[in-house]
């Protein structure tokens, strides 16, 4: 039988490029139809057809509450009655401002803006404004948002799709782009040692969640704030997917290691567009119109979006929120793990607070090299019995999986219980 989600994704891509507005929603990684969603609600998604999915994705991080969550949906609703933008200052963005200012360690001063790239885009800048440097350190797998700068062996979509380093960048803005192996510190002192004096700033993922989940080493982000201290680089936590996801202070609340720049997003929008770049006072004074770093956007800050981002994280930093997160999540992993070894399927499983990750490996990696040496075929084939099955999960073996405060006994219990009928058949 024809399936809408076919229908409309043959029309789809009559107008707009892989029928997708973003690529990694295209399935290339995985094969098939992508599903297009008709309604949302707590943990659960309907696609066109009608069929319920356990949502393990949510919209890629932002649903920490789950789906449509009424008081969120009604702040939206309160402020849109008041006007949808006004490109001009609203007091909103100020209990905004003071909000991830109290909640962030060392986040001085903040700037909104509307997406995970801007905010990313922005550091960059910062950065090298406010060094006078022009090279900036990345590592491969980890995914920034798409500014030409962190295009060159990215994790996410461009991995996915089996272009790291993306056409249209000149070699002249590539080339100011050190790539290295995340979690490789040895790597990382020579390349200080050799060009540290050149080196504008470091970004990285603290928890790599664009090479699915690859937690950085306690000892690798030590070295790094080390080394940018001693040379005077920026160090950046992109925290765009593990702000207000693995705990009330992000990763950075984790390993107890401060960056001079956070890049938000995502959760702190609440689904709708949201991003955020603050930290130290003497960085951020550079930017505009403070300073000569100019960076702006007519919809940043945005009341209605701020609203949505208000009510998810007065909700997020209510105590315990994150203890009862992570011991879903845990429990998750802890049920797909033991369901695939029982059956001596290579498998395992990785999590912190509402973020996980799977592997059909034996042990969750800890590089790059680990992840691109996983099975990925057998992750396809377990991505399409699990849709099957009525769960959804992120559909690239090189992407987080996530789950909401919405997510209870019912979806992990139905989640284990597919898990068992997936492997049993395997
Ligand atoms: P956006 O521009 O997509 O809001 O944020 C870019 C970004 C920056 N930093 C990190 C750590 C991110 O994970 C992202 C975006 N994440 C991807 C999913 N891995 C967004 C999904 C997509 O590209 O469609």
């Amino acid at each position: 039988m024809s399936s809408r989600n076919d229908t409309l994704f043959a029309r789809a891509q009559q107008t707009i490029p892989g029928g997708v507005n973003s690529p990694v929603r295209a399935f290339r990684a995985v094969g098939g139809t992508p599903r297009f969603f008709a309604r949302g609600e707590g943990p659960y998604v309907w696609d066109a057809d009608g069929k319920r999915y356990i949502d393990y994705v949510g919209s890629w991080g932002p649903l920490v509450l789950g789906h449509a969550d009424p008081d969120v949906v009604g702040a939206v609703c309160e402020a849109a009655r008041h006007g949808l933008s006004f490109g001009a200052p609203t007091e909103a963005e100020i209990e905004m401002a003071e909000l991830l200012v109290k909640a962030v360690p060392g986040m001085d001063l903040v700037r909104l803006v509307s997406s995970g790239t801007e905010a990313t885009m922005t550091a960059l800048r910062l950065a090298r404004g406010f060094t006078g440097r022009p090279k900036i350190v990345k590592f491969e797998g980890c995914y920034h948002g798409h500014a030409d700068s962190l295009l060159v062996k990215a994790g996410s979509g461009a991995l996915t799709l089996g272009n790291p380093s993306s056409a249209g960048v000149p070699p002249e803005i590539a080339g100011h782009t050190v790539v290295l192996a995340f979690n490789d510190t040895a790597e990382l002192a020579d390349t200080f040692a050799a060009i540290g004096g050149d080196i504008a700033g470091v970004i990285v993922e603290p928890i790599a969640g664009n090479m699915n989940f690859v937690p950085a080493t306690p000892e690798f982000l030590a070295t790094l704030r080390e080394l940018c201290t001693k040379h005077g680089a920026v160090l950046i936590f992109d925290e765009v997917m593990t702000g207000f996801r693995v705990g009330p202070q992000g990763a950075q609340g984790l390993y107890g290691i401060r960056p001079d720049l956070v890049t938000l997003g995502k959760v702190i929008g609440g689904g709708m567009p949201v991003g955020a770049v603050g930290g130290r006072r003497d960085i951020m004074e550079r930017i505009a119109p403070l300073g000569p770093v100019y960076q702006a956007g007519t919809l940043s800050g945005n009341p209605v979006a701020v609203a949505a981002g208000l009510a998810t994280l007065k909700k997020v930093l209510a105590p315990g929120f994150f203890d009862a997160l992570g011991a879903k999540t845990k429990r998750l992993c802890d049920a797909l793990t033991a369901a695939a070894r029982e059956r001596g399927i290579p498998f395992s499983a990785a999590s912190a607070g509402g973020m996980f990750g799977f592997f059909f490996r034996e042990t969750p990696p800890a590089s790059f090299a680990e992840v691109m040496a996983a099975d990925k075929a057998a992750f396809n084939r377990f991505f399409h019995a699990a849709l099957a099955a009525g769960l959804y999960f992120a559909p690239s073996a090189f992407e987080a999986g996530f789950v909401s405060a919405a997510h209870g006994d019912a979806e992990l219990d139905a989640t284990a219980e597919a898990a068992q009928g997936i492997f049993a058949a395997w």
